[in-house]
This record gives C-alpha cells, structure tokens and sequence, in this order.
C-alpha cells in the first residue's frame, strides 16, 4: 500500500522532516522583507525603488542576472541589523517547511562604511540565529568562552524553548569567487575561530566564471588542514580543467555539477562525492533546459550519495518541500523513496555525530505518522 494515507503529495512533502544542505542566506530572503527594505532605501534617495521593485519580483532568471541581483541584495541587506533580522526570518522559514536541520551559508563581508568586519558580520548572523523565536533551536557554542563574541551568548546549546517546531542550525562560511587569496585565508581562519559557534565548514560560490581555481586553492588546502569540511560548487558552468582539479581536490560534498562529462562523472562516482541537488534553481537559471534531462536521476538511479536542496529560495521562490514534490513528480519518486532521500542527507551533512543521531531520531519518530 502506498504510505501516508490519503494526504495530498505537496502536503505530504511539507510534513516530511526535510535536511537543507545548500542554501544561502541572501539568496532566501522573503521578497516582502527585499521589496520592505528596498522602501525604506528608496525614500532615502540610496536606490530607485520603482527599478527595484521590477527587479525583485521577476520571475526566471539567467545564471548572470542572478549575480546582479545579488549585488542588489548585499546593498538592500548588508547592515548589522538587517543581516541579524533575515537570517533569523530565513530560520523561521525553513522550519514552518519542517526542515529540521538547516545548514545555512553566508559569505561573510566587509564594509567600512557600516562599520562591518568579516567577525562583526558573523556576529550578526549569528545573533539572528538567537533572536528567533517562533521555533526551537538548536545551536552549539560550547566551549566558546574564549571567542571574540563577547556581544552574542556563549551557552552550550541556545535553546528558545515553548516553541512547536525544533530545528538545528549550522553555518558553512562562503568564500566569494571574487576574493582574493588573502580573503579566503580571512574566511577560513574566521571558520576555524567560530567553530564553537555553529560554523562546520566552507564553501566555495559566487559568479562561475569569475575568479580562478589557482586563487583559493591555498585557502581551501589550509581548511582542508585544519579539518573543516568543504562543499564546492562545481561544473555550474563547463570549465573542465576547473571540474577536474575540484574533483581532484576531494571535497566532502560539491554542489549543481551540472556540466560533468562522463569521466568527470565516474570519478565522482567513484570518489562517492555526495552531490547537492538544487533542481529548480538550474532550470530557473538556465542551466538545463528540461528536469527530464537533469542528472539527479541519473546519479539516484545508480543510488549515489545526493541531497535534494533549494540553493536560493527567495530568489527562485521554492521551498524544500516543493522540492521534494518536483522530483517526486518528475522522477516519479513515491512516499517511501522520499523518505529514504531526505533521511539519507544526515549522513551528508557537516554535523556532529551526536546531532546525526538526534536527527535520525526524528526521521525515526516521524515514520509513523507520515505511513499511517
Ligand atoms: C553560485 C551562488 C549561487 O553568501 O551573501 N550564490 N553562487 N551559484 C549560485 N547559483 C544560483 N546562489 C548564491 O548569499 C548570496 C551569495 O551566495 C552565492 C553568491 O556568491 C551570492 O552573492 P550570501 O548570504
């Protein structure tokens, strides 16, 4: 018998506890919240709100779009209390999907003229993560007494009790394509000091095709080191030479790959590289041109490592349980292999063992109820 009763799929997939293991935290942001901020920045003469507001609320976008968008985003979002409020709504948002365990990446940025350092910045999304309230979270700091954080609270694991849902937040620090080497080494050391602080690894994004290889590589070698695990993105567009030398990097995880040659693809295979899946971000950024063409079900047929994710879900306006549906409905995916897919992200994730374990708990105590 088909599980879960008689419930409707998309409702299904919502009720699904759900692992998201890429996405980034200005590319989640709420387009009430882009189009509020976008007013308060018109009315002060910084930006043309009119301009903007085509802008946020296009539907579809090119993969170079994108990139511009996201400058608009960094200008409408990057003040202290505004990376402190998206970052808790994103939170919010993640958990009514019932994603329970979120790994969020940002890259952490520097602005003079906000007073913003890489550390102050990180203190500001990390403070986001405190101040939500309407969910429970859980977000390790232990052992971070000697941390330069002294505004947020150092506690061992930041509970806001009372709460219906309970999600565990970690964050990955992205190093933008643009940076330098010097900055990346910035944003690796600034991983390690807050490690403490809910950060478990690094990320590698930004334009494709800005930015070389050669430039972060000491960077990510250094993580590597220092054991911080890494997620690249990879093959977003078909530099070859880029894929190989990522692939022979050995990640823990990569994300997209959407343009691997068979060889490059057999190596992943091979190395059992988990694959992050962001489906309606590659079609919405015109990465492939039809999901009955996309990868995901080449690598799930084969049973490769792989997890279901939204990349950007203000941007492309998705959620992770629409994910859920898309490839159920695409790949023709029931009730039990979704649940088997999404549990199977745990073992991807950068957590903790002690966090897999609770996670796995969840999945366990859910079973019942979603195959009734
Ligand atoms: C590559 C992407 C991306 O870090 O400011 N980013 N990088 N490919 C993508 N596919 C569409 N989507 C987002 O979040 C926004 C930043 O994440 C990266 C870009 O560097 C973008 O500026 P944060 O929170």
């Amino acid at each position: 018998m088909d599980a879960g009763g008689d419930m409707e799929l998309p409702e299904w997939c919502k009720l699904l506890p759900k692992i998201e293991l890429h996405a980034h935290l200005n590319g989640s942001v709420r387009d009430s919240t882009l189009l509020e901020l976008a007013k308060v920045l018109g009315d002060e003469g910084v930006i043309n709100f009119e301009d903007v507001v085509h802008v946020i609320m296009k539907n579809g976008r090119s993969l170079p779009e994108c990139f511009k968008l996201f400058d608009l985003f960094h200008i409408l979002t990057t003040d202290h209390q505004t990376v402190t409020r998206i970052t808790k709504e994103v939170i919010e948002d993640f958990a009514a999907e019932n994603v329970v365990y979120l790994e969020l990446r940002t890259t952490p940025k520097q602005n003079e003229s906000k007073g913003m350092t890489k550390l102050s910045y990180m203190k500001a999304v990390i403070n986001g993560i405190q101040a939500v309230d309407t969910v429970d979270v859980a977000f390790v700091t232990s052992g971070a007494n000697n941390l330069p954080l002294s505004e947020t609270t150092p506690v061992n694991c930041i509970s806001n009790c009372n709460k219906r849902k309970k999600i565990y937040v970690r964050l990955l620090l992205s190093i933008d394509r643009r940076e330098t080497t010097a900055s990346a080494m910035e944003t690796v050391k600034l991983a390690r000091e807050l490690k403490d602080f809910g950060v478990v690894g690094l990320d590698l994004s930004g334009n494709p095709i800005v930015g070389e290889w050669e430039t972060f590589l000491p960077a990510l070698k250094h993580a590597k080191e220092i054991g911080l695990p890494i997620t690249l993105h990879c093959g977003e567009v078909p530099n070859h030479k880029e894929i190989k030398a990522m692939i022979d990097f050995c990640p823990q995880r990569i994300g997209h790959a959407c343009f691997l040659k068979e060889e490059e693809w057999t190596r992943v295979k091979v190395l059992r590289i988990p694959v992050e899946i962001c489906l309606t971000s590659n079609i919405q950024s015109e990465r492939l041109s039809s999901l009955s063409n996309h990868h995901f079900a080449d690598i799930y047929k084969v049973n490769h490592p792989v997890a279901l994710c939204t990349d950007d879900s203000g941007l492309f306006s998705t959620s992770l349980s629409n994910e859920y549906h898309l490839a159920a409905s695409t790949f023709g995916l029931n009730k039990r292999d979704m649940f088997i897919l999404a549990r199977s992200a745990i073992q991807f994730s950068f957590a903790d063992l002690e966090v897999k374990e609770e996670l796995s708990k969840i999945f366990c105590e859910a079973e019942g109820t979603l195959f009734m």
